[in-house]
């Protein structure tokens, strides 16, 4: 299932979901003679029982059949964690990071059956600078899903839409993203429709040979609703393309030759002083961090699987979830925006040192993240805030110059959404000037490196942020919490029992609930994921990598459910101190 509305009406899109062919394989040149399993995408490799830890290389192998020649897009929403793609034996694409989407356009691709394999990687290579072992797995496979696209001689590609109020009446800036295919410069039209009644005018154009093209227009909606949490108002746009001039020999009939339905909500979100504002509506972030993981599903989490979280979230009076620690698959977003839950969402990078920031790959992988996962997601109207760098070395100063490159690269794709990442370099960070809302991770109460006083410990950091950038800014607690092991409990109260966490998130969400300046206060985490377990415990060059002496389970166990979504004592606890909210 690739959305939760219809993308198309005229271009053809085929899901390829299914068994596909699979095999483990040594090395990327030695493709299998057979192949010895026949596994699910979109699915993780994990789940087989023969495959329970397999960590390396995998072949996958899918025949696809056409029955006309056409120019064929191949789009892959999620690769764990390399994937490169080869079509008839030949390479068409190369993509790193498991969480973000990629295509690849194929011309003239004739009418029969062609032969598409995938090379994907997982393993913890020196290339790989932001999978790492790490708190979270990073599963194996094709973990999203797969699809291919029949494409005319130029396409939309893409639509950017930015609502804004002015005075009172909506507008939104819409850019429609095009790109000509063939070798001839085109002559063309854009339609387009929001809710089926706002006919937008966007002309007639020219589109040079094999290139993209930005059309770019204001328009005004007088009559819409805006999007917010109790009321969220969605709208179809949809656009089309059309050839004015076929040539000759053109095969597009009827000069309509692609079309685009994105799904938009119109609301804008302002930062003023400690305020966060939807609509000028002040809002509370009431939330939970997720990981995309459950152990019969691994990282590949199916509709009903997200939908059952929400339910939970919703169930405790959540109305936020954070992305932790890499963009979403986009099925979990549509049902966001559908639903009235904010979302941060964040690139992939948790909790990296200076050196792991300094790695040479480490800003492309970065860039690449963040444009995938701008471009991607911009429209979806439940993200109100994007989020970089989770916990990393934000208090040297080539750190802060990686924060600073990276925040302005996503301001020039859209000014629309506040930024932030969330710290742990307490008394020291010298980022907080770069954000629009301070976020903080503080495991009071936990890890013994905070003091036990909640009120005490907040209040010295808040005097602290004010003297050191982040003075007059809302704040995010981004993530506290406390590990519960789901059955484990004890009168006695003691860590990792039930009611410890309980007693935890009572008193710190209490606190927190109170101070006027929090917007927001993301629990870690929502459910109990598993972890990364090699490494070595305290050998010198792998800190931060022997999680399991720290992780009973090899997971982590901070969730308020377990990792079948089974509620611990604390969700009581939490869904009182939510709901009182409201
Ligand atoms: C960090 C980190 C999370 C998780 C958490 C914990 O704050 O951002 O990914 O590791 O700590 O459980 O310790």
């Amino acid at each position: 299932m690739l959305r939760l509305f219809e993308r198309h009406q005229f271009r053809k899109q085929k899901e390829l979901a299914g068994l596909w062919n699979f095999s483990p394989v040594t090395d990327k040149e030695s493709w299998p003679k057979k192949y010895e399993y026949q596994l699910n995408v979109p699915g993780c490799w994990e789940m087989h029982p023969e495959l329970l830890n397999y960590r390396g290389l995998g072949a996958y192998k899918k025949i696809i059949k056409l029955e006309k020649e056409t120019n064929l897009r191949l789009l892959f929403k999620g690769g764990s964690h390399t994937a490169d793609v080869f079509f008839d034996g030949k390479k068409v694409a190369h993509h790193y990071n498991a969480y973000t989407p990629f295509d690849t356009i194929l011309n003239n691709v004739e009418a029969g059956e062609h032969e598409l394999k995938i090379m994907v990687d997982n393993s913890f290579s020196k290339e790989s600078a932001l999978h790492t072992p790490n708190d979270y797995y990073t599963y194996g496979g094709l973990i999203r899903p797969v699809a291919v696209e029949e494409l005319n001689s130029a396409y939309i590609k893409r639509i950017e839409f930015i609502p804004q109020q002015k005075d009172g009446i909506w507008q939104a800036k819409i850019a429609l993203i095009l790109e000509n295919i063939t070798k001839n410069d085109l002559d063309i039209k854009v339609s387009a429709f929001l809710d089926d009644q706002h006919k937008l005018d966007f002309g007639k154009i020219k589109i040079a040979a094999n290139s993209q093209l930005k059309l770019e227009k204001e328009f005004a909606f007088p009559e819409v609703n805006g999007w917010s949490e109790n009321d969220p108002n969605l709208y179809l746009l949809k656009t089309k393309l059309y050839l004015i001039k076929p040539e000759k020999q053109s095969k597009d009939s009827n000069y309509l030759i692609d079309d685009l339905i994105e799904r938009v909500g119109f609301r804008e979100i302002k930062v003023e002083g400690t305020k966060l504002l939807v609509n000028n509506q002040e809002i509370k972030l009431l939330g939970f961090n997720r990981h995309e993981d459950h152990p019969a599903v691994g990282a590949a989490i199916p509709f009903s699987l997200m939908k059952k979280d929400l339910d939970l979230m919703e169930d405790m009076g959540s109305n936020t979830v954070r992305t932790s620690h890499y963009p979403n698959d986009e099925l979990f977003l549509d049902l966001c925006d559908e639903r009235g839950i904010f979302v941060w969402e964040e690139n992939h990078a948790r909790g990296f040192s200076l050196e792991q920031m300094l790695h040479p790959n480490f800003d492309q992988q970065c860039a690449d993240c963040n444009r995938e996962m701008v471009e991607n997601h911009i429209n979806h109207p439940a993200i109100i805030v994007w989020g970089i760098l989770n916990e990393c070395a934000s208090a040297a100063k080539q750190g802060r110059e990686i924060y600073n490159k990276q925040f302005n690269q996503i301001k020039t794709m859209d000014q629309s959404r506040p930024l932030s990442f969330a710290t742990r370099e307490h008394f020291k960070d010298i980022c907080l000037d770069l954000v629009d809302i301070v976020s903080l991770n503080i495991y009071t109460g936990w890890y013994d490196w905070f003091s036990d006083d909640v009120a005490d410990y907040y209040q010295r950091e808040k005097k602290w942020l004010t003297e050191n950038g982040g003075a007059n800014k809302p704040i995010i607690i981004s993530e506290f919490g406390a590990g519960a092991i789901y059955g484990f409990r004890e009168p006695g109260r003691v860590k990792w029992t039930e009611e410890r966490q309980q007693d935890l998130l009572d008193e710190l969400l209490t606190y927190y609930l109170a101070q006027d300046e929090i917007v927001g206060t993301l629990i870690w985490q929502f459910a109990d994921c598993k972890v990364t377990d090699d490494g070595i415990p305290g050998e010198p060059g792998t800190a931060g990598t022997a999680w399991f002496h720290t992780r009973p389970r090899s997971k982590n166990n901070k969730g308020i459910v377990d990792e079948y979504r089974r509620p611990k004592l604390a969700y009581e606890t939490v869904k009182k101190l939510f709901k009182a909210q409201k």
